[in-house]
Formats: structure tokens, C-alpha cells, sequence
């Protein structure tokens, strides 16, 4: 099942959210800053130790921490493109943020997973295209993979809200 709500994702209670994080993992703005704001210092703590295992998360993989105090089990953290015009590989980077963070929760005994629209902040992606990638690559990962019950899309915006509705009524 895929849902889309408007709400800020740090109130969603789900198995997993996932953040829109950067390679550093070590927090920054938006959705990321407000995800490490409200779910406390365990969240670092945890990227911490990700990064001196693994070194930095490139973009398009995903990690998984603690939730900290958030309502969710866990926190999913992937790493947007930068939108560079559409020819650098944009496109199958955030495709590839959604099914690895998926492929993550599932790993994890996820069952249900909150995304929030990956790179339509900061990191400028055309929220149109986001949108459709987001959406396409969700329903497809979820027609192969049944341990995943629940999607929900948590738009911070009415366009981002509209768009993936949009796409969702093509599907
Ligand atoms: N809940 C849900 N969505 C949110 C929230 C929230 N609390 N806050 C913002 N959004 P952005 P990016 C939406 O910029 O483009 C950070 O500094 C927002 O409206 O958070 O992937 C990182 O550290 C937008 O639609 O992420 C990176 O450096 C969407 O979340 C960089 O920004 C993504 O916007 C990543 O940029």
C-alpha cells in the first residue's frame, strides 16, 4: 500500500523514516536537520560509527541508525543527487536511494517505511521528475518485495503533495 500525506516526518510513526541526508552523515538543514534535531544526539552517535567503518555514504546508497526519540524504530539515511541539469546520472541516483533505502528496511524487518521527496530541497531536483521517480520506483520495488506493507510519501509542501498524487493515480 502506498499513501501520501502532508505532515513533517519526524511525527510519522512507521518502522522506518528514511532522511535526506549528505555524504557526511553528520546532519545539515531541512528534513535532515529536523530529523537529528528531534531525534537526539543517538542518531549521531550511530553516523559516527557508520562513518569510521565505512567511510562516507556516497550518494544514492543508505544507511541505518537508531530513531533516537522518535516515534520510529529506525532512521534510514540516503544521499540525494545534486540536480546538475539531468545529465549526470541524476535520475538513476535518487532511483537508486529509493530501492536501496527499501532494500535496507527490508534487511531490517521494516514493514512499513516513510519517505520524505529525496533532493527536492536543497539539492534543487525538479520536483515533477522527483516525483515520478519516487513514485515508479516504489510501486515497482514493492510488486517484487510483499515484507514491505506500507509506503507512505510525507510531502512538507502542497506542490510535492500534488504531484505525488498525481503519479499515484497513473498507477
Ligand atoms: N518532514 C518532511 N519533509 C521535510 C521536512 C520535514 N520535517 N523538512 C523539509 N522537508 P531537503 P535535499 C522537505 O533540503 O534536497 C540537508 O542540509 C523539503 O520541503 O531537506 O535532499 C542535507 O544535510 C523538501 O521537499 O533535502 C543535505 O546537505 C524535501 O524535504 C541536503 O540538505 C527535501 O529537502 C539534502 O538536500
Amino acid at each position: 500500500m502506498i499513501q501520501v500525506i502532508k505532515n513533517d516526518i519526524t511525527k510519522i510513526s512507521v518502522d522506518a523514516i528514511v532522511n535526506a541526508a549528505n555524504s557526511s552523515l553528520m546532519g545539515g538543514g531541512g528534513v535532515d536537520g529536523a530529523i537529528h534535531r528531534a531525534g537526539g544526539n543517538a542518531i549521531l552517535e550511530d553516523c559516527r560509527k557508520i562513518i569510521a567503518r565505512q567511510g562516507s555514504c556516497k550518494t544514492g546508497e543508505a544507511v541505518i541508525t537508531t530513531a533516537g526519540k522518535l516515534p520510529a524504530n529506525y532512521v534510514i539515511h540516503t544521499v540525494g543527487p545534486v540536480w546538475n541539469g539531468g545529465n549526470k546520472n541524476e535520475k538513476e541516483k535518487l532511483a537508486d536511494c529509493y530501492k536501496n533505502s527499501l532494500k535496507l528496511a527490508v534487511e531490517n524487518n521494516c514493514k512499513s517505511v516513510a519517505f520524505p521527496s529525496i533532493s527536492t530541497g536543497v539539492y534543487r531536483f525538479p520536483k515533477d521528475v522527483a516525483a515520478q521517480i519516487a513514485v515508479k520506483t516504489v510501486s515497482e520495488f514493492l510488486s517484487k518485495h510483499n515484507e514491505i506493507e506500507k509506503v507512505i510519501f510525507v510531502c512538507f509542501d502542497d506542490e510535492n503533495e500534488i504531484l505525488i498524487n498525481k503519479e499515484l493515480n497513473k498507477i
